[in-house]
């Protein structure tokens, strides 16, 4: 029970597939307390049967574009709750056409779309709740290693998701003095919402499978168990850091089979 006491707002659950859910059923295993956000009505009729599942406290809107829903969001949890430990954000979008192709075709509108849901957010969803987060408090993102290294079809999200461990790294030195900690997860291909329709993306699977230290793709819990750790205070000296959960992927060179 690493987190008895402790209270959660996650925002980025879309199913029972989401990384989110995986962190927030972590979380709750270990006696957490939860909040779950939604964008938009469509996703509510989704994210409230899941928060019914888990317990949840309740749920509220926030779609991370809204400075509005922000504002509204932060306003919510301190009527409900007063104060909270640890903030999830594990929301990306870009465009599907900036998702293939030649990243120098990226327009204008579609890099500053995907920079802003998937990176700005960060920092907003931290200064709209920063005065409701404890001391000791754990900021957590999801990233991808398309934020250091090329991958096919990655194009304008790699560069948000550079972006973004940037922006970590910034929020864990404004937050360190209160105590709050900000960390990513840089997450292996997981078969999500979000990875859905994205072509080539059942071999970039294989290629996990065949070229990674563990030889195997990693599931959501394991990505709840590292948030779990992130989360309680076994990491309170662990801030502005990268965790890779990837099966070592990160980590491989050139591999070439030994007789
Ligand atoms: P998912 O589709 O389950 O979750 C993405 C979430 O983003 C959804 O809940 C969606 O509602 C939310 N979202 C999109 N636009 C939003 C907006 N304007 N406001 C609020 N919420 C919005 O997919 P996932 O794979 O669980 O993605 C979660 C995070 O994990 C993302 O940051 C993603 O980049 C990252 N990630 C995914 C993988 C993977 O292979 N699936 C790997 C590494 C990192
Ligand atoms: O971060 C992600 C996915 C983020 C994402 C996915 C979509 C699909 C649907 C952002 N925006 C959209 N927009 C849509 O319309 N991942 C780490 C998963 C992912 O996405 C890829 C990958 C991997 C891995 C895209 C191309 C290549 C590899």
């Amino acid at each position: 029970m690493l987190l008895k006491g402790k209270k959660a707002v996650i925002c980025g659950v879309a199913n029972n597939k989401s990384i989110a859910y995986g962190i927030a059923k972590a979380f709750v295993d270990h006696g957490a307390e939860i909040a779950l956000s939604w964008p938009g009505e469509a996703l509510r009729k989704r994210v409230d049967p899941i928060a019914e599942e888990l317990g949840a406290a309740f749920t509220f809107p926030c779609d991370v574009t809204s400075d509005q829903d922000l504002a509204n969001a932060a306003t919510t949890v301190k009527e409900k709750w007063g104060n909270f430990d640890i903030l999830v954000h594990a929301v990306a979008f870009a465009n599907r056409e900036d998702l293939q192709g030649r990243c120098i075709d990226t327009s204008r509108e579609g890099f500053a779309l995907a920079l802003d849901v998937s990176a700005y957010s960060l920092i907003g969803l931290s200064r709209a709740f920063e005065p409701l987060i404890n001391k000791n408090g754990s900021v957590m993102t999801l990233s991808y290693y398309g934020a250091q290294k090329v991958i096919t079809n990655y194009n304008i999200m790699g560069i948000a998701k550079a972006a973004l461990e940037a922006s970590v790294r910034y929020l864990a030195y404004d937050f360190g003095e209160k105590g709050i900690r900000v960390n990513a997860i840089s997450a292996g291909p997981l078969k999500t919402l979000a990875a859905s329709g994205i072509s080539g993306f059942g071999k970039i699977l294989s290629h996990i499978e065949h070229y990674t230290p563990l030889k195997k793709n990693i599931t959501i819990e394991e990505v709840g168990n590292t948030a779990l750790f992130l989360a309680s205070d076994l990491a309170s000296g662990v801030t502005g850091d990268v965790l890779f959960v990837d099966a070592g992927f990160q980590t491989s060179g050139i591999q070439i089979a030994v007789e």
